[in-house]
């Protein structure tokens, strides 16, 4: 696969050009930060790309930390563009090579914020384009209809498509979603990579900002 590089045109939202900032990271339901502005969940199988377009978005290389080895993240982390809205980087589900009992932990950990989180204003549910909405996946859209929780599905590395591919994909990825009731129905398409798709992101969380 030939790697395009990064567009030197893009140019993102000016709200995403303010600087961002680590401010937290709850390893557990107790030590979750007080709310500081409308959060943003990131959330996905790990290795989707979560911590790639938490950086895109922000423009920031290096701040929410990605690995080629999945599982990293094993915490969620608050990233906060002042007092307008915090980015959450959520740890991915579907990671097989954890114990049982920490696979809970993260479980209950990620249900918990999700459902009870009342400053939580939309969860961008990830999917990789080279593989669709897995059964995974799926269960997790059930679990957040059910507890109407308001998410948008991201479909990430689109860059390893071709234009046939993601116009196959991103018909069925619709069509599916028709079932699931919280799920927004406008699916975005994106690449970290090549910055693709980054600005529509943008232009679809603004209106939860405090500006
Ligand atoms: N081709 C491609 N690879 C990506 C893209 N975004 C992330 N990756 C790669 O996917 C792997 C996992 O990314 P990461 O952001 O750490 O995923 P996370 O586990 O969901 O946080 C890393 O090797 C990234 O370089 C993208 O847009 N295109
Ligand atoms: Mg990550």
């Amino acid at each position: 696969m030939s790697i395009t590089p990064v567009a030197d045109t893009f140019t993102p939202h000016p709200l995403f050009t303010k600087h961002c900032e680590f401010i937290a990271g709850a390893g557990s339901v107790e030590s979750l930060p007080p709310v500081t502005a409308p959060e943003i969940a990131f959330i996905g199988r790990s290795n989707v790309g979560k911590s790639s377009l938490v950086n895109a978005l922000v423009g920031q290389k290096a701040l929410a930390r990605t690995s080629p080895n999945p599982g990293l993240t094993k915490q969620l982390n608050f990233f906060a563009l002042g007092y307008h809205l915090v980015l959450v980087d959520m740890p991915g589900y579907g990671y097989a090579k954890v114990s049982k009992a920490r696979k809970s932990e993260w479980d209950e950990m990620i249900r918990s914020y999700l459902l009870g989180r009342t400053s939580l204003k939309r969860a961008c549910l990830l999917i990789d384009a080279r593989r669709g909405i897995m059964e995974k996946d799926d269960e997790f859209m059930t679990l957040l209809d059910n507890s109407s929780v308001n998410y948008q599905i991201i479909l990430t590395k689109i860059d390893a498509l071709t234009a046939k591919e993601l116009s196959v994909l991103l018909e069925s990825t619709t069509k599916s979603i028709g079932a699931h009731v919280a799920a927004h129905p406008e699916v975005i398409a994106t690449s970290s990579l090549r910055k693709e798709g980054i600005y529509e992101l943008q232009e679809q969380l603004i209106p939860f900002a405090i500006i």
